[in-house]
């Protein structure tokens, strides 16, 4: 299948950070496969928007804030339930900045999240409570947009949260599945396709 691209897309790049590429603290495993790809795949967007997750060094999503937790393990925030993460992220720190190889001068905005300590914000459209925003719906909205191609890290987690809400804020939604990587605990990628499938989001195996 061919997108047909106009001035009406945005190309939404989540999280092509070193903490999320092999060496980093929270690898994918094959994340940095997705840099040429992207990169490739931006040069034929007029619109780009990059999002960066942006912790800090306590942060409530670390499981290094919570005594006697691992990584990985879940636990109830106010806001409901929560992995927890190795430290990640962390701002300016070099695991935060993006993959070296990223080459995207054109992007129009990047967009941090994850900044609040107690909440985490896996989309980039809202916290994990599912309704502290962003600002990103609004900005779109203003500049024109109708449809997110979203690409990135991590697949079942970023990468979905932000298609699932794209969706919800009424954009067409668009993810290629050739340009992200996954996660992958207990069945997270395929729990992943599904549900985008079931919300209208059409997945591209490569565009
Ligand atoms: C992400 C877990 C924690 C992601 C970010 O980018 O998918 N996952 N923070
Ligand atoms: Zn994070």
């Amino acid at each position: 299948m061919t997108l047909a691209i106009g001035e009406s897309d945005i190309l939404l790049v989540v999280d092509v950070q070193n903490d999320f590429c092999p060496g980093g603290a929270l690898p994918v495993a094959d994340g940095d496969a997705v840099v040429p790809v992207v990169n490739r795949l931006a040069e034929k967007f007029r619109h780009v928007v990059l999002t960066q997750d942006w912790h800090p060094a306590d942060h409530a999503s670390f499981a290094s804030a919570h005594p006697g937790k691992s990584p990985f393990e879940q636990v109830t925030a106010p806001y409901g339930p929560q992995i927890l993460w190795p430290d990640h992220c962390v701002q300016e720190t070099p695991g935060a900045t993006f993959h070296p190889g990223l080459a995207i001068p054109h992007a129009e905005l990047v967009l941090r999240k994850g900044f609040r300590r107690e909440i985490d914000s896996y989309s980039a459209f809202f916290e994990n409570d599912h309704e502290t925003p962003t600002g990103l719906a609004g900005y779109l909205r203003e500049r024109g947009f109708a449809r997110v191609v979203i690409v990135g890290l991590a697949l079942d987690f970023c990468v979905r949260f932000s298609a699932e809400d794209a969706r919800a804020c009424g954009f067409d939604v668009v993810v290629i599945e050739e340009a992200c990587r996954g996660i992958d605990m207990d069945g997270s990628v395929d729990a992943t396709r599904r549900e985008l499938f079931s919300r209208g989001v059409v997945l591209l195996d490569a565009a």
